[in-house]
C-alpha cells in the first residue's frame, strides 16, 4: 500500500485519463453523486437524532414536515443527478416508472439507476445499510429523452456500478470495469480516501449468508444445500459453516467481498421470481462482485449479467459471492448433488 492519499476524484479522474475517448464527463457524472451519497451519510449518521423516521409526512418539532430516510434519499439523488447533462433519464427501486430528466436541462449520454436506501428495515434498529448504483451508456438518440429502452440493458453492459454502505465508518465500493475498489469517508473532511486497493474475493470461505426463514418455502434443493453446510463438518470442508445474516444485502455481500463465503436470495414458493431486483440490486452487485473475482448466478448456472430485462422492477433469483462456494450451491441446486 503505498503512502499516499488517494481521493474518489483522483481515483476517478486518473482511471478516465487512462481510458482512451474520456471526456470528463463520466468523471462529473460521479462527482455529483458522490454529493449525494454524502448528504445521505449525513441524515442517515443523525438519523435517530432527527426523529425523521416513521410515517410519512409527520411533522417535527418544529412543525416541518418530515420525511422517511428512504423517500429523503431518493429524492436527493434525483435532485443531485437530475441538472448535470450527464444523464438522460434515471430509474430507482422507489418508483414504478422511468424518472425523467426535467425539461429545462440537457439530456446526457448515461442513464442512472438505484437503489437509494437498501435495507429499509434496518434503519430502525439502527444496522448497516446502503446506496446501490449503476450506470448505463444510453442506447436511444443522443440529447433527447431517454426511453426505458435505456434502462432495459444486460448487466454486462454496465460501464460502472457502486454502493455506499452507512455502517461504522461510510465506505463506498465501485467499479468501472478495472477492479474493485473502496474507499471510506473521513468525515472530517468529507472526502471518500482509498482504503481498499483493488479488493479479491476469497476463493472460498465457509461462510454463508441467507433468510433461512423461508426454508419451509424453498425446493427441495435449496434445502439440501443448507442441510449440507448445518452438517457438522460438511464432507470436503475442514470447518463448519457460520452463518452470517444481517437483511440488508449492501451489507451482506460487503462482507462476503471482503471475507468470502456466499449470499443467497433463491426463490421460494411465494416469491416464485425471488425478492431482489435485476436492475437496482442484483446487476450492480454482480458486476462490483464479478469484478473483484466471484460470481453471481441465478444458481442455475445462469449470469445474472446476462439476463436481458424486460421490465424495470423484474426479480431474480441470487448466488453471489465466492467462486468456490457458488459452485457449491449450484451442484445442490442443479441436482447433481445430495446430502
Ligand atoms: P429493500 O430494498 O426494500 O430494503 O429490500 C431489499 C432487502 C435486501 O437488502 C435484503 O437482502 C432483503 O431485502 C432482506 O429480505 P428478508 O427480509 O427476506 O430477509
Ligand atoms: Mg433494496
Amino acid at each position: 500500500m503505498s503512502n499516499k492519499v488517494i481521493t474518489i476524484e483522483r481515483h476517478i479522474i486518473e482511471e478516465e485519463r487512462a481510458s482512451q475517448g474520456a471526456t470528463g464527463d463520466f468523471s462529473a457524472l460521479l462527482r455529483d453523486l458522490m454529493l449525494a451519497v454524502k448528504i445521505i451519510h449525513r441524515e442517515v449518521i443523525r438519523a435517530g437524532l432527527v426523529d425523521i423516521l416513521g410515517a410519512t409526512h409527520r411533522e417535527n418539532i418544529q412543525g416541518e414536515v418530515v420525511q422517511k430516510l428512504d423517500e429523503f434519499a431518493n429524492d436527493v439523488i434525483f435532485r443531485a443527478m437530475d441538472h448535470g447533462g450527464h444523464l438522460c433519464a434515471m430509474a430507482s427501486e422507489e418508483n414504478e416508472g422511468l424518472l425523467a430528466i426535467p425539461e429545462e436541462y440537457p439530456k446526457g449520454k448515461y442513464i442512472l439507476l438505484f437503489d437509494p436506501l437498501d435495507g429499509s428495515s434496518n434503519i430502525d434498529a439502527n444496522v448497516s445499510i446502503g446506496t446501490i448504483f449503476s450506470i448505463h451508456r444510453r442506447v436511444t438518440a443522443e440529447e433527447t429523452d431517454g426511453t426505458v429502452e435505456d434502462a432495459l440493458q444486460p448487466g454486462y453492459k454496465q460501464i460502472a456500478a457502486g454502493y455506499t454502505i452507512y455502517g461504522p465508518s461510510t465506505m463506498l465500493v465501485y467499479t468501472a470495469g478495472r477492479g474493485v475498489y473502496g474507499f471510506t469517508l473521513d468525515p472530517s473532511v468529507g472526502e471518500f480516501l482509498l482504503s481498499h486497493d483493488n479488493i479479491r474475493i476469497p476463493e472460498h470461505n465457509g461462510i454463508y449468508s441467507v433468510n433461512e426463514g423461508n426454508y419451509m418455502k424453498w425446493s427441495p434443493e435449496m434445502r439440501k444445500y443448507i442441510d449440507w453446510v448445518k452438517q457438522d463438518i460438511p464432507e470436503e470442508q475442514k470447518k463448519s459453516y457460520s452463518l452470517r445474516y444481517i437483511g440488508s444485502m449492501v451489507a451482506d455481500i460487503h462482507r462476503t467481498l471482503l471475507y468470502g463465503g456466499v449470499f443467497l436470495y433463491p426463490a421460494d414458493v411465494k416469491s416464485k421470481k425471488g425478492k431482489l431486483r435485476l436492475l437496482y440490486e442484483a446487476n450492480p452487485m454482480s458486476f462490483i462482485v464479478e469484478q473483484a473475482g466471484g460470481r453471481a448466478t441465478d444458481g442455475l448456472g445462469n449470469r445474472l449479467l446476462e439476463i436481458m430485462p424486460t421490465e424495470l422492477h423484474q426479480r431474480v433469483p441470487l448466488v453471489v459471492g465466492s467462486p468456490k462456494n457458488v459452485e457449491e450451491v449450484e451442484s445442490f441446486l442443479q441436482g447433481k448433488r445430495a446430502v
